[in-house]
């Protein structure tokens, strides 16, 4: 496949080679049946990085099956949670010895930040993996007496075959977040990566066998939404699907799930996450914190903090800083540009919405250069909850600033939103930020800090944000199923 290399914009750009461009199945790089092929694209420059096999139906069918004779006769689901773990571990191992080629990829087929990647991303996916190899062999139920003459206990079974689809923004982290701990629970997995960011998915593949995991246990078929990602969601033998998108994509995945074999889904959507700034915080502190809330990942993040409230008190003061501040950020290579064309229009669509709903522009607003999918960090004042602009994930650098005056007011205000992912609260009172925290209908609140991530904390939404955490031990447990089994004690006639 093609590659891109050297200076751009003054950053030097390392040699991108990519090894692997078809699908993943039953633990061999094949073809499409069909096939066909897609290109995938670098953001930065729109040049086509390589083509790559496209799954289809077809695909999915041959996926679906090696995956589900692993589950069913394999060595996966049979052998010890330590030696699953051990092989965990050994994945882990590698990513570590790839990072920088692995960082390399999701920059130029995500137009990340390439230091973002190799610090953050790519050991982050390792860390995950080890947290669940390490819990791979603390699986199991309990014990029960039901009766005088009857005892029971319960097995934490895998669930079966999991369908895996996931989104472009976070190619490695979604990857990771999805098949580490269904593999530690020993499911056999189907991944159907973003059509826009197939190429670190599928090194990963090729990790996962050098480490030892099975044929036939982690599948990845690269290949369109309403082709590939609809195979997956209306599969009659796939037994969970764990999803990371839009919200529409998401009702129409828990449709397809239940018109199928109502197998069990969770949801891991869109965000409007409110961050509140109390009149008592430390301007300058609060103006970087909401800076990094809405901007990190050029705001192609589910739980970008985007709707600001800010206290009547310090809210001119906080409006001129955040406006001086959003002027600074450069924007350019290796800042990052959009995911795609589609992506880059439909902020500035949004742009164009809040200005005639009649939000103040303060700063930005524009595409920055004449290359590649660049915009200006922007901010609105004067915005009311119920414009569109406060209301929809726009994905992108937009922050819009409402004031208020009561703690009353402003949780009424926050919780106004048909989303439920993550808030921030910046005060330095305690009373408020324990009252708020619990008031508001969010799965993540960030007191004083925004994106504090970690493999042992749960992740995921409240409302439609969706259901079913990601990381922790109850990202594991989704994974798994519960069985009784009830026996009466010798000698007991039943
Ligand atoms: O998402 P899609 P898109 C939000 C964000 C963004 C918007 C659109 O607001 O602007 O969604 O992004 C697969 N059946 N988020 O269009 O379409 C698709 O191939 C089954 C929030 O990229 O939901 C991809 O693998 N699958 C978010 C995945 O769904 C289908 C992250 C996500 O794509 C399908 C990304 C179908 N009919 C976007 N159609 C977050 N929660 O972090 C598409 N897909």
């Amino acid at each position: 496949a093609n590659g891109s290399s050297g200076k751009h914009e003054g950053f030097e750009v390392p040699k991108v080679e990519v090894k692997f461009t078809k699908l993943f199945i039953n633990g061999n790089f094949v073809d499409a049946i069909s096939g066909k092929t897609f290109e995938t694209r670098d953001p930065r420059t729109g040049d086509v990085i390589a083509r790559i096999a496209e799954g289809d139906k077809a695909d999915i069918d041959i996926a679906v099956k090696a995956a589900r004779e692993a589950f069913d006769n394999g060595p996966w689901p049979r052998m010890t949670g330590y030696e699953r773990g051990r092989i965990l571990h050994r994945f882990a191992d590698l990513i570590d010895q790839h990072t920088e080629e692995l960082a390399i990829l999701d920059t130029v087929d995500a137009g990340k930040l390439f230091l973002v990647g190799k610090l953050r991303d790519i050991p982050g996916a390792a860390h995950l993996l080890r947290y669940y190899a390490g819990a791979a062999d603390k699986i199991h139920g309990a014990t029960l007496k039901m009766s005088q003459q009857v005892q029971a206990y319960t097995l934490k079974e895998p669930v079966g075959v999991v369908g895996h689809i996931v989104p472009w923004n976070y190619p490695t982290t979604m990857f990771f977040f999805k098949v580490s701990p269904a593999l530690a629970a020993g499911c056999t997995v189907v991944v159907k990566p973003a059509e826009q960011t197939p190429l670190s998915a599928l090194f990963y593949a090729h990790l996962a066998k050098e480490a030892g995991v099975p044929d036939g246990v982690l599948n990845v078929v690269p290949g369109f939404g309403p082709t590939a990602g609809a195979a997956v969601a209306s599969h009659m033998d796939i037994d969970k699907i764990s999803f990371t998108g839009s919200t529409e994509v998401g009702r129409l995945v828990m449709e397809a799930a239940a018109k199928s074999n109502l197998k069990s889904v969770s949801l891991e959507l869109g965000g409007k996450s409110p961050v509140i700034v109390f009149d008592d915080a430390d301007v300058d502190m609060a103006v970087n914190l909401v800076n990094f809330a809405t901007y990190t990942n050029k705001g192609e993040i589910c739980v970008a903090g985007t709707r600001i409230y800010v206290q009547e008190g310090i809210y001119d003061a906080f409006v001129k800083k955040a406006a001086e501040l959003a002027k600074k950020s450069v924007v350019g290579d290796p800042f990052n540009p959009r995911v795609d064309k589609d992506q880059y229009e439909k902020i500035l669509k949004y742009i164009d919405i809040g200005v005639r709903e009649g939000a103040t522009l303060v700063t930005g607003g524009k595409p920055s250069g004449d290359k590649g999918y660049y915009i200006e960090p922007t901010i609105f004042t004067d915005v009311k909850d119920d414009m569109a602009i406060a209301q929809d994930e726009i994905f992108g650098p937009v922050m819009s600033l409402i004031k208020f005056k009561t703690v009353e007011e402003v949780i009424q205000k926050a919780n106004n939103t048909r989303y439920g992912l993550a808030a921030g609260i910046v005060t330095k009172n305690i009373d408020i930020a324990n009252t708020v925290s619990r008031s508001i209908r969010a799965g993540v609140i960030w007191i004083n800090c925004y994106f504090a991530f970690d493999p042992d904390a749960p992740f995921g939404g409240y409302k439609m944000s969706g259901f079913g955490k990601d990381m922790g031990m109850d990202g594991l447990e989704k994974y798994l199923q519960t069985k009784t089994v009830a026996t009466p004690l010798y000698n007991t006639p039943w």
